[in-house]
């Protein structure tokens, strides 16, 4: 199996996130893509390769065009604002909730950062932009690659997308990967696309994106958003809406589950896609499952890993895989490149 990786991830680095009331060192962090990228070599899995840059065109086909002005120009306003800002990241401080105007871009520059955002948890760096176009271009390449016939290609991007709107970031997510590469089967004819999310956290962003349209099936296993973050969406009651209801699947499980329980959410997922008839499958490969991982609640083991990359090739279908989430820094790469392995 292929991978596509770019150096340039490491250039999103950001420095603190807000949590229970103190700012504390980021969990998503350069050195996850660096493990993974040892462990790939290591195990000799396939050649890694730089991604195609991709048009803008591809990028627009799901993000808007005054967040991806924002996103290109972010840094600079910041700079623009103090110059020794350039020492800090930007970190989001006010959001418009309900009863506000979102049609409005604000001219000031922290309402700006709310009207494009909605967490304390995700800094924008003076590398954001560019790792993450970078980023989006390695899941573009792999579904690149399984247009062009190959079984299945693996984006190492950071940061992670799943989170991210049409024209939001939260989540540690500024451009939403997995659904930029359906998106891309989608417009190079394949006529039925899934996507399956099987990071801890609900893939709040791909299912919003796709959330009315009957081409693209979301499905996604993940901690009860009662409990666990995102907290306002990935409920078994979200079905889809207008012409793409029946094409939202969740599939939300208590903390503290476990792989015997976690694998049979997953058979439920994959038979859904089945019988919605995909005919090309994007991964949102999340390894925050893991027992070991410092922010999520579920229980899967290392071997575990093994038997979901088995499982995932078994549905038979040209197959992305994009990086998502995994915060046990020093496994990471052990449990992925498992699921890799193991599907090839
Ligand atoms: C991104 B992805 C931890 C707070 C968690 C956000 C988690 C984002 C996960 N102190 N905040 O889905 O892995
Ligand atoms: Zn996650």
């Amino acid at each position: 199996m292929k991978t596509f990786y770019n150096h340039l991830h490491a250039q999103h680095q950001g420095k603190v996130e807000m949590f229970r009331g103190a700012l504390v060192p980021c969990f998503e962090v350069p050195a996850r893509a660096d493990h993974v990228l040892v462990e790939l070599n290591r195990r000799k899995l396939g050649a890694v390769l730089q991604p195609h840059v991709f048009d803008d065109s591809a990028i627009t086909a799901i993000h808007s065009p005054r967040y991806l002005n924002f996103l290109a120009t972010a840094w600079e306003q910041w700079v623009a604002l103090d110059p020794t800002n350039v020492d800090k990241d930007i970190l989001p401080s006010v959001w418009p909730t309900r009863t506000f105007r979102t049609d409005i871009e604000p001219d000031n520059f922290a309402a700006k950062v709310g009207l494009y955002s909605y967490d304390a948890g995700s800094p924008f760096t003076a590398g954001t932009w560019v790792a993450a176009r970078a980023g989006a271009d390695c899941a573009l390449s792999a579904a690149q690659q399984v247009l062009q016939g190959e079984r299945a290609a693996f984006a190492l991007s950071r940061p992670p997308g799943h989170h991210a709107g049409m024209d939001f970031f939260g989540g540690y997510c500024f451009l939403n990967n997995a659904a930029l590469a359906a998106q891309h089967l989608r417009n190079s004819g394949v006529t039925k696309v899934a996507v399956l999310d099987i990071d801890y956290h609900h893939g709040n962003g791909t299912q919003a994106i796709f959330y009315d349209r009957p081409d693209v099936f979301f499905a996604s296993i993940h901690g009860d958003p009662r409990t666990e973050y995102p907290f306002y969406l990935g409920h078994a009651d979200e079905k889809g809406m207008g012409a793409g209801l029946g094409a939202n699947l969740n599939l939300p499980l208590p903390r503290g589950t476990d792989f015997a329980t976690w694998a049979l959410a997953l058979e439920v997922a994959l038979s859904a896609i089945a019988t919605f008839g995909a005919e090309a499958m994007v991964v949102s490969l999340g390894i925050d499952t893991f027992e070991g991982d410092p922010i999520s609640g579920f229980k899967l083991n290392s071997d575990d890993y093994l038997r979901v990359g088995e499982r995932l090739a078994r549905a038979g279908l040209p197959t992305a895989l994009v990086f998502e989430g995994g915060y046990a820094v020093e496994e990471v790469g052990l449990n992925a490149v498992n699921v890799l392995q193991a599907f090839a």
